[in-house]
């Protein structure tokens, strides 16, 4: 088996223990990856170089299996390596993530100016977790001039919400931060709910960090309407042959400190922790999926999913 180049592993263990997280940064992350892949690589022959390539791109594969920017970046990566020499492959696999790279970053954008036109002058958003996708269209909002507030959940148990925090607070976004469980109580307060998505499979569900789902009802109840910004590359082309998307359980140290753990282990028969990352929002509770191409009611979501994957499902880190 071909090693893969210890700053790929290095890079493959920061997603896994989230030093990088987040959909959007894991996908350029593991672009970069492929890309000094290639760069370093002394394959001496082209079958040689293809091969460590494909043993990088399964490190970084099986890292975390929710978010499917992951595969979906390896995947566009991949497809557009091409060459007959080892310095052809390593040239044109790091020119196409770098294209990629720029299109993440192209593509962000985009969005957080489509996501801005819902947002009106004054509004207040609740966020959860902490998303690039979401955030663009505050940011977008706030360079259109508007005045933004911010209720932001703390999402534990990682507590992204508090990277949230100050990121609104670095724009000059005056911030509120709540607990989790405080979210229904504020709602009232609140214009829209903007989050980020993992994943959006092919019946517009949206699979984002735990406890998008609950606030999604509540602000349905409450009638307050949720956005959702997703790239494009967050489209989970498997959902549409019939796979249902894995949902990370995460260790339960992140949920229990070691002195709360001793104190309740003390009878530690019948106790289990379960730490699930991340939740499936069902369509009826979204509003608007917001995208580089345009903003799509969840339902019809499937219609870009199709015209931008079709049948596109390969696993090139298998093959
Ligand atoms: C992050 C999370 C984010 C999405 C979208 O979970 O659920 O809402 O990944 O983020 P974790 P982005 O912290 O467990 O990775 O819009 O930046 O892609």
């Amino acid at each position: 088996m071909t090693d893969v180049h210890p700053d790929v592993a290095d890079i493959a263990d920061d997603i896994a223990t989230m030093e990088i997280r987040g959909a959007a940064a894991i996908a350029n992350a593991a672009a970069g990856a492929l890309a000094t892949q290639a760069r370093e690589s002394d394959a001496n022959s082209p079958a040689a170089f293809r091969g460590e390539l494909r043993q990088a791109a399964k490190t970084l594969y099986e890292t975390r299996p929710t978010a499917v920017s992951l595969p979906n970046a390896l995947r566009f990566v991949m497809a557009d390596v091409s060459g007959d020499t080892v310095a052809e492959l390593q040239e044109s696999a790091v020119a196409s993530a770098e294209a990629f790279q720029r299109e993440l970053d192209q593509a962000q954008e985009r969005l957080g100016e489509v996501g801005a036109n819902r947002l009106r002058d004054g509004d207040v958003v609740m966020t959860h977790c902490h998303s690039t996708d979401a955030l663009s269209c505050v940011k977008a909002a706030l360079d259109q001039g508007k005045h933004i507030e911010a209720i932001v959940k703390e999402t534990r148990p990682r507590k992204q919400g508090h990277i949230t925090a100050e990121e609104l607070r670095e724009w000059g976004v005056p911030v509120t931060l709540v607990v989790d469980s405080a979210a229904r109580r504020y709602l009232d307060r609140v214009d829209h709910v903007v989050v980020g998505a993992d994943s959006i499979a092919a019946d517009g569900s949206v699979i984002n960090k735990i406890g998008t789902s609950g606030l999604a009802v509540n602000a349905r109840d409450r009638g307050v309407p949720i956005m959702v910004g997703a790239q494009t590359i967050k489209l989970h082309p498997d959902t549409l042959t019939g796979h249902t998307v894995e949902i990370e359980m995460r260790d339960e140290s992140e949920v229990l400190g070691g002195a709360e753990r001793e104190r309740i282990q003390g009878d530690p028969d019948g106790f289990t922790v379960e730490n699930p990352a991340f939740d499936v929002t069902p369509p009826r509770y979204v509003d608007a999926i917001v995208t580089e191409r345009g903003q799509f009611p969840p339902e019809s979501i499937v219609v870009l999913m199709r015209e931008l994957f079709g049948r596109d499902t390969d696993r090139p880190w298998e093959a």
